[in-house]
């Protein structure tokens, strides 16, 4: 299986991230890529390519044109208006109050945060443009015939709305990547997200759809991030009516738990028999994870690759979130030969 990757994604390196009520280095950071390229090298796994430009028109088909603008600025607004730190969210339009949006960039970056432990710095914007592009080249060898492709995105992409950015994510490369496939003739695609975290922008952008099938396994909202969005009883709207599917679950899952939540989500997805699969790929699913609260193993992550094979749909893995830097290479590429070993 060949890997896309681009050495910009260094350029998303702030420092830092609001947690527990400290500004902490962030858990998404370089080193994660790192450390997924070094075990995808001593995998033997197949090359290590670099993505081609792809033009903003197929951002664009996802992502508010406004949001899109605000991403591009934002670090040179903040910079502007005199502040000394990076560009954190802390104002929203909450209950009862207005959703104009404010000319001031400290108001801006409140109207399209989800969440504020999510920084926007320098380098986001370039790191965010070619992170769009490794899904996007990683699409494009799909419909040329592979049969599977993992696209290393970092930034990740799932929390990223139509018009909104947080939980690390600026734009939505899975949802970026399955337009692009659907723009480029095919009729159906379905996106798995395995992340623990819910795909709150993935399902934001498709959910009145039904030429996308939506399926996310994730902590229970009541307990985990992204709190507000991801509850079993979301399903779609109008046409996306079935075609949106949360599997929320609690702390503690095990695999055995977790796999049931896995083969139904496959059964669904072979039921709407997809042209391509792509897969939200997190590993945040980990025992040994710094921020989550499932207990999968090293072991589990290439039974879950071969699970996804055995669907038999040329298939995009994405990289999402995974924040135990000493495993997380090891856990992808555990997916990765699951998916490859089966024939
Ligand atoms: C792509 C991705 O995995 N994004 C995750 C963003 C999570 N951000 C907020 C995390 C809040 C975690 N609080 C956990 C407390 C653990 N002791
Ligand atoms: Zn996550």
């Amino acid at each position: 299986m060949k890997t896309i990757y681009s050495e910009q994604h260094r350029l998303r390196d702030a420092k830092t991230e609001l947690h527990g009520g400290q500004l902490v280095t962030p858990f998404e950071r370089p080193s994660r890529a790192d450390t997924i390229i070094k075990a995808i090298g001593q995998s033997n796994l197949g090359d290590i390519l670099e993505p081609e430009t792809f033009a903003m028109d197929l951002v664009r088909a996802v992502h508010s044109d406004d949001f899109i603008a605000f991403l591009e600025t934002a670090w040179q607004e903040w910079q502007d208006a005199g502040f000394t730190g990076e560009a954190i969210a802390s104002s929203w339009p909450a209950r009862r109050m207005q959703s104009r949006l404010p000319d001031f960039i400290d108001g801006k970056i409140g109207y399209y945060a989800l969440a504020a432990e999510t920084s926007i710095t320098e380098g986001t914007w370039a790191a965010a443009l070619a992170s769009k592009d490794v899904a996007l080249t990683g699409a494009k060898a799909l419909l040329q015939g592979e049969r599977g492709i993992f696209s290393l995105c970092r930034p990740p992409g799932h929390h990223a709305a139509i018009d909104m950015f947080g939980g690390y994510c600026f734009f939505n490369n899975a949802a970026i990547a399955a337009q692009y496939l659907l723009d480029q003739g095919a009729k159906r695609t379905a996106i798995l997200d395995i992340d623990f975290h819910h795909g709150n922008g993935t399902q934001d952008i498709f959910y009145d759809r039904d030429d996308v099938l939506f399926c996310s396994l994730h902590g229970d909202p009541q307990q985990a991030f992204p709190y507000f969005l991801g509850y079993a009883d979301e399903v779609g709207s109008g046409e996306g009516l079935g075609y949106n599917l949360n599997y929320p679950m609690p702390r503690d899952t095990s695999f055995a738990q977790w796999q049931k939540s896995l083969s139904a989500a496959l059964a669904k997805i072979g039921a709407f028999v997809p042209q391509y699969l792509i897969v939200s790929l997190g590993v945040d699913t980990f025992e040994n994870d710094p921020i989550s609260f499932f207990k999968l193993t090293t072991a589990d992550y290439f039974t879950t690759g071969a699970m996804i094979a055995e669907l038999r749909r040329p298939t995009l893995f994405v990289m999402e979130g995974g924040y135990d830097i000493d495993e997380v290479g090891i856990n992808v590429v555990e997916v990765l030969k699951g998916f490859e070993s089966v024939k």
